[in-house]
């Protein structure tokens, strides 16, 4: 992706995910908010918008059309603010991987894996993604989560429209130093 569409990719994540208020926005329940109202507050052009939303990596953003017409626009995952995704619980692959820094290791094979700021724990289905999210912080460490027989115990599990797993807590016993 070009430099710019990086750093439009970013502000958008930041004004959907975290801080709406900071442009003047305000989500609705379930974290849309209108393109055009949208392209006002950070001054951006539709096909710049456009371009991000098709060619980010990691499919950030989804834009979908009311009946009335009007184009509204959400990150799928990853909010801290408080939004209701509307997603359905799914039962989840047999095992699930999580990249992380190596100084948080002692820490969560101590408490498990918990959302921090945001509303779940992010999980991903390969260990390339998870890598690459780990090390986004420092000398990453994969851990293996136990996705199915944890969710045998009734535990939550939901995917997000771009491919995460998200869940609540993830406890030690489900977790593998890989
Ligand atoms: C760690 C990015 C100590 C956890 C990524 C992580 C992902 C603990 C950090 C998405 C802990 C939270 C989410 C415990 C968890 N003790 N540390 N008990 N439990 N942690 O950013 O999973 O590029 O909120 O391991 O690609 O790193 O923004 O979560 O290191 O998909 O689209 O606490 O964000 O996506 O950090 O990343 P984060 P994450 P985007």
């Amino acid at each position: 992706m070009k430099d710019t569409l990086v750093r439009l990719s970013r502000k958008l994540s930041y004004v959907l995910r975290h801080d709406p208020a900071s442009v003047g926005l305000t989500l609705d329940t379930q974290g849309w908010v209108r393109v055009d109202a949208l392209l006002a507050a950070v001054r951006v052009a539709r096909e710049d918008l456009d371009a991000v939303v098709a060619t980010n990596d990691k499919q950030r953003f989804r834009i979908r059309v009311a009946p009335d017409g009007t184009a509204w626009i959400r990150a799928s995952q990853g909010h801290s603010v408080p939004v209701d995704l509307g997603l359905e619980p799914a039962d989840p692959p047999a095992e699930l991987f999580h990249g992380t820094p190596r100084r948080n290791v002692t820490s969560i094979m101590a408490e498990g894996l918990r959302p921090g700021q945001r509303h779940h724990v992010h999980l991903s289905t390969d260990l390339t993604t998870a890598r690459a999210v780990g090390r986004r912080r420092g000398d990453e460490v994969i851990l293996r989560v136990d996705a199915a027989p944890l969710a045998s115990t009734g535990a939550l599990f939901y995917r997000s429209d771009n491919g995460v797993w998200l869940t609540a807590h993830v406890p030690p016993p489900y977790l593998t130093i890989l």
